[in-house]
């Protein structure tokens, strides 16, 4: 080992990733983890502690991937661990309602602007939170068109598989195979902070448009935030023509604020999607609304969802434990301005080499972009350098910094990068791009 560790794939990873290869397709369980956006193989990963992850080559990464989000606090957070492990001592599943499903509902409904004084259902992922969430929309308002934003990705449902960010537009994907025509045919793309695009699809769609769904902090384009008025202007349009407005909040939910990013920019949704950090590391989705919008669904209502690990206690317990700690710490503001010191560091690092760079943040997400302006929506995100992104990466990944291994993606920062984190990050990045400079 040098002064940091070398993060990338060494002989035990490679030797993984051959294995994975025969029994896994492209030998991962989600696409982007397979590099194809950076080149040559990913660090297989053994542990994670705190604001570093260990890998099966025995290298400790700062991370910036945070489980692609969820990992606010830290990883192993050790009251999220002894509640989980006490738990599972109580059993792993029981397909039935407790008393801690109650509590953590009512906890998030607290948190959450929109959902005071309303409901919220889990699930267990983001992708179900959305899909549920509009499955609701369209049998809530009886219309059948959805508003979509280019490059915004929403999980992997068949209706939000078309001009979807993250993984498919790391593959250059422009939707996917096995989508049939007509499951996208109600899906009406429009560019993110574009409100006059929106506009015309209410024209164009009139009555038929029965929700808009939108990133409020595009997360899966690298990290995009709203124009000043963007997310408001949403909200006017949606009044105005009886569609209701969904925030995915999957990312940006308890990260860019308490409250979210409707916290953040005081706009109220008339439905919500959550995940990642609302399940503490654990598989949990979770969507909400109004007790009027709520109310359509199954059993009160006609709108049908269900799932057997739905509230699965496990799952409940880090995800309870991870809003308690947030609500007694309040570590936003913390947050906020140790990524704006990252954040500035890279991009000063960037200048002094003369490449190219700029960056994006809110709160405690932010990204960084191969282009001197940095992009507001999608078709400007495309025009990053991507070859320049790539090799910074491995830079930076070479010494001891990991990224998430795409320019579509966000980096994410948790309560546990300190001092000595951020001074590596800071050496890698000079290193990195002296490096892609020379
Ligand atoms: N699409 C996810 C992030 N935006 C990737 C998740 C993963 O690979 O775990």
């Amino acid at each position: 080992m040098t002064e940091f560790d070398d993060g990338r794939a060494g002989e035990r990873s490679r030797e993984l990733m051959t294995r994975a290869q025969k029994r896994i397709p492209g030998g991962v369980n989600s696409p982007v983890r397979a590099f194809s956006g950076v080149g040559g193989h990913p660090p297989f990963i053994r542990k994670a502690s705190g604001c570093h992850v260990i890998t099966e080559d025995g290298a400790a990464l700062v991370d910036y991937v945070g489980s692609w989000g969820p990992a606010l606090i830290g990883h192993a957070h050790p009251e999220v661990v002894d509640a989980v492990t006490k738990a599972a001592r109580d059993g792993l599943s029981f397909g039935a309602p407790t008393a801690a499903e109650v509590e953590f509902a009512e906890l998030i409904c607290e948190l959450v602007p929109s959902l005071q004084g309303g409901m919220v259902r889990l699930v267990s992922s983001g992708t179900e939170a959305t899909m549920s969430a509009l499955r609701l929309a369209r049998g809530a308002t009886g219309r059948s068109k959805i508003v979509k934003c280019d490059g915004g990705y929403h999980g992997h449902a068949d209706m939000l598989l078309a001009a979807a960010g993250s993984g498919a537009a790391t593959l250059g994907l422009p939707g996917s195979a096995g989508v049939p025509e007509n499951a996208v045919a109600d899906t009406v793309i429009v560019p993110y902070n574009d409100l006059e695009a929106v506009a015309a699809a209410f024209e164009a769609h009139a009555d038929d448009i029965a929700a808009i769904i939108v990133e409020p902090v595009a997360g899966n384009m690298g990290c995009i935030p709203p124009r000043e008025g963007y997310l408001a202007g949403l909200r006017e349009l949606c009044s105005q023509h009886g569609a209701l407005l969904i925030f995915d909040e999957v990312m940006t939910g308890f990260r860019v604020a308490l409250g979210g990013a409707q916290a953040h920019y005081e706009v109220t949704p008339d439905l919500t999607c959550l995940g990642k950090i609302v399940g503490g590391g654990m598989p949990v989705g979770a969507y909400g609304g109004s007790t009027t919008v709520m109310r359509h669904i199954a059993p009160l209502g006609p709108v049908y969802q269900a799932g057997t690990l739905s509230g699965n206690p496990l799952a409940v317990a880090a995800g309870l434990t991870t809003l308690k700690i947030l609500a007694r710490e309040r570590p936003h503001e913390a947050l906020t301005s140790t990524t704006t010191r990252i954040v500035e560091g890279i991009g000063a690092a960037a200048a002094e080499a003369g490449v190219p760079f700029s960056s994006h943040q809110v709160g405690a997400m932010f990204g960084g972009f191969f282009r001197a302006e940095a992009p507001n929506n999608y078709a400007e995100a495309k025009q990053c350098d991507l070859d320049a992104f790539a090799r910074f990466f491995q830079e930076m990944l070479a010494r001891g910094v990991y990224l998430a291994p795409s320019q579509f993606e966000a980096a994410f920062v948790s309560t546990a990068h300190d001092e000595a984190a951020i001074e590596l990050t800071l050496t890698a990045a000079k290193e990195a791009f002296a490096a892609l400079a020379g």
